[in-house]
């Protein structure tokens, strides 16, 4: 096994990455850009490395920079968290080029499924149910007649694409040639890349996602699924555990196809083969994600399987320490993401510190936090403050319990998505397990706060007590004031925490 691992990330995922290491006796090294200096990940990493001023392209994207923080520090390997580098084959390639490993799969299999046309030309030899479509050609008067054969409405896709960038849906064909042309260009400007090819469209799918594991001998297994369809503009919010959608026998057939796609590609490490399903439960391979996903929790949460812990045995050339017959589905579990937005205005992003944050605590409640009480909300990173994953016995079980757990979380001095989360989890057709990616932006188009979640009372009371602590630090006369307010393991920070009831 590694002695030393370098972590390429910051927030939630670097510190989730942080624990797995520290619980397996490795060592790890951080890297931090100029703005997170005091961020809890730089602070619980044995080591930690500036690497650059905070905007991503100047620190936590410049590959060769974090290479060589990695063999400065005596790592033997480097695990990209997602986002950032995680996806990049030629940043694996050069981790693989300066002796290190990568902990994910090869550049060989990241790029066999980087491309959405190629990924779908090896699903097709491989067998695996596809939503058909034509990418024989990506001239536009060979589209425009495959077009009328596939039919209307149909989707217009990027080659290079993905997250939905250059993406047209299409109803008639009058409208084709347009549509043809804007999304070459939203993809030539997106990707660099003016590829596009054709799609019949399925009209309100689910979004059911497949985890996946291969380890360097061959062994290949699927660790079920987890439902997305709660999702807004392509950026999901609500990911559940088993899927209400799936029966038995479709999950069998789904598990089975999805380690056929990962088997087709060679695939070692952790992956997530992503499906639509349609009205009538057929299922299509939508694309794979070749890294760690930001709602793998739900997924240990229900198989009891630590993921980067196993991430980091078959990086290190070990056997999978589990057979597909041990992975089993205990109980539900719901992720729901807490973001530094305004649901009220247009969910831009709330920047700037966070006074307190009360995070739920119980049993079956987990809280994978980057941003809590003292840290600051910024511009320049992703605004998502914190996971919340819940286990329950069943459904209805974890449903309350995410309920209870949102209205527990408190945060004061940015504006949160809590009370939106609430209201989504509360509504009628997500608790009938009805949910398709259509679901926020049909019921949810101008949904405001029915109450201020923050009473004036609380936000005064933190804004005191931060102000008092800051004092406290140059007095120095008290325990509490001896230590740095920002140094995360300050018991008295932590000892002065407290709870506000809340009216609904
Ligand atoms: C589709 C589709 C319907 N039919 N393909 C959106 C992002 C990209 N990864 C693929 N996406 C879709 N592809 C066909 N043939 C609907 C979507 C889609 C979607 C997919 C997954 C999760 C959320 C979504 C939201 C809107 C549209």
């Amino acid at each position: 096994m590694f002695e030393k691992v370098l972590i390429a990330n910051r927030g939630e995922i670097a510190v989730r990455l942080i624990r797995a290491c520290q619980e397996m006796g490795i060592r790890t090294v951080a890297v931090y850009s100029e703005a997170d200096a005091q961020a809890l990940h730089t602070a619980l990493a044995d080591e930690a490395v500036l690497i650059g001023p905070p905007a991503p392209g100047q620190s936590y994207l410049r590959g060769n920079t974090i290479i060589q923080a990695a063999v400065e520090r005596g790592c033997q390997a480097i695990h990209p968290g997602y986002g950032f580098l995680s996806e990049n084959a030629d940043f694996a390639a050069a981790v693989r080029k300066a002796g290190l490993v990568f902990i994910g799969p090869t550049p060989e299999a990241m790029r066999a499924m980087g491309s959405k046309t190629a990924a779908r030309a090896a699903m097709r030899t491989a067998g695996v149910p596809m939503v058909p479509g034509y990418q024989e050609s990506t001239a536009d008067a060979d589209l425009l007649a495959a077009a009328d054969s596939l039919g209307f409405p149909l989707l217009v896709k990027a080659a290079a694409g993905g997250g939905g960038k250059g993406m047209r849906i299409v109803a008639r064909p009058q409208d084709l040639a347009d549509a043809l042309q804007s999304a070459r260009r939203e993809a030539q400007n997106a990707f660099g890349d003016d590829r596009i090819y054709l799609e019949k469209y399925l009209a309100e799918p689910r979004h059911v996602e497949f985890q996946v594991m291969g380890d360097q001998h061959g062994n290949v297994v699927h660790l079920f699924e987890r439902e997305c369809s709660v999702q807004r503009r392509h950026q999901k919010i609500i990911e559940e555990t088993p899927s209400p959608v799936l029966t038995p026998a479709l999950r069998a057939a789904m598990g089975a196809a999805a380690v056929q796609a990962a088997r087709a590609v060679n695939y070692t490490n952790a992956g997530t083969i992503e499906f639509l399903v349609d009205r009538e439960r057929n299922f299509y391979f939508l694309e794979m994600n070749t890294r760690l996903q930001v709602e793998h929790p739900i997924t240990e949460a229900v198989t009891g399987i630590d993921l980067v812990k196993a991430q980091l045995l078959v990086a290190a050339g070990e056997p999978l320490p589990f057979s597909q017959a041990q992975i089993t589905q205990r109980g539900h579990a719901i992720e729901c993401r807490i973001y530094a937005e305004d649901p009220a205005n247009h969910f831009l992003p709330s920047i700037g510190k966070v006074l307190r944050a009360v995070e739920p605590v119980g049993p079956g409640v987990r809280v994978d936090a980057g941003i809590s009480t003292g840290a600051e909300v910024m511009l320049h990173y992703d605004p998502m403050m914190a996971k919340l994953i819940v286990w329950g016995q069943n459904r209805a079980d974890a449903l309350g319990k995410m309920a209870w757990a949102l209205e527990h979380y408190i945060v004061l001095g940015v504006t949160t998505n809590i009370p939106f989360l609430l209201a989504v989890i509360q509504h009628p057709v997500f608790q009938a397990g009805e949910a398709t990616t259509h679901f926020v932006e049909e019921h949810f188009a101008d949904w405001q706060p029915a109450y201020d979640p923050v009473p004036d009372e609380a936000l005064i009371a933190a804004a005191l007590s931060d102000l008092l602590e800051g004092q406290a630090v140059v007095g120095a006369s008290s325990p509490s004031a001896a230590a740095p307010t920002g140094d995360p393991f300050n018991p008295w920070r932590q000892a002065d925490h407290f709870r506000l009831g809340r009216s609904r």
